[in-house]
């Protein structure tokens, strides 16, 4: 990585935050005092209506009003504003039937219009299938042998056959996804403002409705009632890596549109960014996968906020921050698979197309089982809470088209169970549910008798490596928490006000207590988090808004750094422009 080098010949640009909130949370801390953590449920009604705050609005949700005096410029999605609409009306975000020309990036491919066929009766509501329908079970490709994927490739070929104006089509399936990702659904009620499914808490529900139809749609087509589509699990090192299936020239699976380099044996890199191609052996990189796995699903998805991504309601701005997951391996892995020699990584490297690769359905139905891993196995086991329970999410509703091409509205509350939905998975291992990374020797965790720090204000161009002391709130130091509060509450590291060049692929890693980070390997215990953005589509010139949040708790306590009043975290950019707004240390409890 360019930046390692530009940093081990000592241009490491050093920062410091006195407080433990660089911007102005301190106004929070005192609105909020400890007992009440900004992020509870069941946070008291008395003190919401007395501060007029909304439960997310304070630490979970990316608090823009006070956090980003550098939004200006760029030409925003004016929308501001919007998020300081205050009192407890409902807003959820609804679908509506209006679709405009989204916005495609320079350089796109055709098609150039993406909204579906038009409807010509208005959306039913969608109702469950029938409880007697027997159960589908998704299992991996390289479990579910030839035959069933000779049965996928068939349904492909079928959809591709059906006219375009059919909703049903290879082709508005495909276009489904850029519908709701470049901006050309509409929000009903508001005409001005798109759907975004992607950086929110929709992110999960969305893909699920989606595959959801897509699924039957593909057994109807077959004639087989129980056809499950078949996922493509790259956390299992049998996964890791495009399946043969999908390199078959002469497949229907067969996708001219990707990496040349990443077809198959090639091992797949969780991690990856685009120019990022790691010298690694395959055991290397499959080890590394397994502790990426780890950190995404267990050590920094702690909280529901933090695994199925910030809330997101009518009139806010788009994008608020995505979940652990949605970042990688969702994100690395489109582009893992998109031709790098593209300018927008086609296909799938960038929203607007990837669903035109039909290893996109088999790549969200694992993203999909990963969150019933998550939800089932992980949360619950951790007797911590799995969903959110607030009405905006549960009747945030899409409009997607099922098997008889009908036009139905689908709400979040309407996809939470996946036995009511009448699928499943089976055969695939958690091999990561114990890849619990290693510390690193001698990455000189904290500034005393290492290198001094300066003092620079936020916010701040990521140019170079940042490392910023950030002091953890007064909660930290009471050692007597009770261990049932302390089960409760998760330590986490918010980086607010992020600005990333909307033109690019925006990279950068965060590092917890290593000032040395480029000694950390790959997977270390020390790289907390990573940011990493697809282009978003037409905005050249323009930025993507949004925040980033990283677990604590379990890094500290291995790195035996729970006492401390501090936490050196350092952030280290990959690739992309990117701003910080500033970063803040707080305790949520969901
Ligand atoms: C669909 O559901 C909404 C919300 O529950 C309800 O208001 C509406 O009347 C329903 N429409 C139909 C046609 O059942
Ligand atoms: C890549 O890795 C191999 C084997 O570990 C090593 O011999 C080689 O020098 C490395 N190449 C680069 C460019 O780092
Ligand atoms: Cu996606």
């Amino acid at each position: 990585m360019a930046t390692t080098s530009s940093s081990s010949n000592g241009t490491l640009l050093t920062l410091r935050v006195l407080l433990f909130c660089a911007l102005a949370a301190a106004a929070t801390t005192t609105l909020l005092p400890l007992a009440a953590s900004p992020c509870s449920h069941s946070l008291s009604r008395t003190i919401l209506s007395a501060t007029g705050l909304d439960p997310f609005l304070l630490s979970c949700a990316g608090d823009d009003a006070s956090a980003s005096p550098s939004l200006s410029s760029h030409g925003d999605d004016d929308v501001d504003g919007a998020n300081h609409e205050t009192g407890k009306a409902s807003r959820p975000i609804v679908t509506d039937q209006l679709c405009i020309k989204g916005e495609l990036p320079p350089d796109a491919l055709p098609p150039f219009q993406c909204c579906p066929p038009a409807s010509a009766s208005e959306p039913i509501n969608f109702t469950f299938p029938d409880p007697g329908e027997p159960l589908r079970t998704r299992r991996p490709v390289h479990v579910v042998g030839d035959e069933h994927m000779a049965k996928y490739a068939r349904a492909v070929a079928l959809m591709k056959s059906l006219p375009v104006s059919d909703p049903r089509s290879f082709y508005q399936q495909a276009n489904v996804h850029c519908a709701y990702c470049t901006g050309a659904h509409r929000q009903a009620g508001r005409p001005d403002m798109g759907v975004q499914i992607h950086f929110s808490w929709l992110f999960f529900p969305f893909h699920r409705a989606y595959l959801y139809f897509f699924e039957r749609i593909a057994a109807k087509l077959l004639g087989d009632p129980g056809f499950a589509l078949p996922i493509w699990s790259w956390d299992v090192p049998e996964g890791m890596g495009i399946p043969e299936v999908f390199a078959d020239v002469a497949s229907p699976l067969y996708d001219p549109i990707r990496e040349p380099s990443h077809a198959p044996p090639k091992v797949a890199d969780l991690d990856f960014f685009l120019q990022g191609e790691k010298n690694l052996t395959d055991q290397e990189v499959i080890l590394h996968n397994l502790r990426v796995m780890y950190r995404q699903m267990v050590s920094g998805a702690t909280l529901p906020s933090l695994f199925l991504g910030q809330p997101y309601r009518a009139g806010d701005a788009e994008m608020p921050g995505p979940g652990t997951v949605e970042w990688a391996p969702h994100n690395t892995m489109h582009t893992w698979t998109g031709d790098s020699s593209r300018p927008n990584a086609e296909n799938m490297g960038v929203y607007y197309s990837a669903g035109r690769d039909p290893l996109f359905y088999p790549h969200h139905g694992n993203i999909d089982r990963l969150w019933e891993t998550w939800r089932n196995d992980i949360a619950v086991g951790r007797r911590r809470r799995a969903d959110f329970d607030d009405p905006d999410w549960l009747d945030s509703s899409f409009l997607l088209y099922d098997e008889e091409a009908r036009l139905v509205r689908i709400t979040v509350r309407d996809v939470l169970d996946a036995d009511k939905l009448r699928y499943t998975y089976g055969d695939v291992a958690v091999p990561w549910l114990t890849a619990r990374p290693h510390i690193t020797p001698g990455v000189n965790p904290k500034p005393k008798g290492g290198l001094p720090l300066e003092s620079v204000r936020f916010p701040v161009s990521l140019d170079a490596a940042a490392t910023v002391e950030v002091r953890r709130p007064p909660r930290a130091q009471q050692l007597r928490r009770s261990l049932e509060e302390k089960a409760q509450e998760e330590e986490v590291l918010v980086i607010e006000g992020i600005e990333a060049d909307a033109g690019d692929f925006v990279r950068f890693d965060v590092y917890v207590n290593a000032r040395e980070y480029y000694k950390v390997p790959v997977g270390g215990r020390e790289m907390a988090g990573t940011f990493a953005t697809l282009k978003h589509p037409g905005k050249e010139g323009m930025v993507v808004r949004t925040s980033m949040r990283v677990a604590l708790s379990e890094v500290l306590e291995d790195l035996g750094a729970q006492g401390d009043e501090s936490v050196t975290v350092t952030l280290v950019p990959v690739r992309g422009k990117v701003r910080i707004g500033g970063l803040k240390i707080v305790y949520m409890e969901e």
